[in-house]
């Protein structure tokens, strides 16, 4: 793990971190559920709802909870660091553990239903559940995006979200998947 990837796990922590005290807890995870939930015009209880909670309790059940090494259900930065390093950061079968909260994401944020996502779908997603600016989001969707067409693929998204999630090359499609990353000097 470089550098650069330390500074993509304080970017998901800053992302995700709701209660502001520098670690995650799956709280903070199904904050993101409920607010991309409402973003989409679904009610909280809904099937939709359900379906994005389901996919983070999945992750954090299996990827999360065996690397809170203290098991106080707090993940501090060193402890995401540890489950990323051992579960996801192979781009074989590392992404695996991280496709199905992707796909629900892709079942939320495609609300037209016909099969691709929009600039304005991936927008709206990255502002509601990832609380990125409304330029960032732009940007980052047309660094994804290039061909210029205007659509995402679901191919393309969890391309990206690989890019991003299991590997730490600065030059991987989906680097920059939630905006700039600033490095962060411990
Ligand atoms: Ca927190
Ligand atoms: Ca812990
Ligand atoms: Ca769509």
């Amino acid at each position: 793990m470089n550098a650069f990837f330390l500074d993509k796990m304080h970017k998901i922590i800053q992302l995700l971190d709701d209660n502001g005290d520098g670690a995650l807890t799956l709280d903070d995870f199904y904050g993101a559920a409920d607010r991309v939930t409402l973003a989409f015009g679904h009610t909280h209880g809904s099937q939709a709802h359900h379906l994005i909670r389901d996919a983070y309790t999945q992750i954090w059940d299996k990827t999360y909870a065996p690397m809170d090494s203290d098991q106080d259900n707090i993940l501090t930065f060193d402890e995401l660091v540890d489950a990323h390093h051992d579960a996801l950061h192979d781009p074989t079968t590392g992404y695996e553990h991280f496709r199905p909260l992707a796909q629900a994401f892709l079942t939320l944020a495609d609300g037209d239903g016909d099969g691709v996502i929009s600039r304005h779908e991936f927008v709206q997603t990255m502002i509601h559940a990832f609380r990125l600016t409304e330029d960032a989001a732009r940007d980052a969707f047309d660094a994804l995006d290039e061909t210029g067409g205007g659509d995402l693929t679901h191919d393309q998204v969890h391309l990206a979200a690989k890019g991003f999630f299991c590997t730490d090359d600065p030059g991987a499609y989906g680097a920059g998947l939630f905006g700039p990353i600033a490095p962060v000097r411990a």
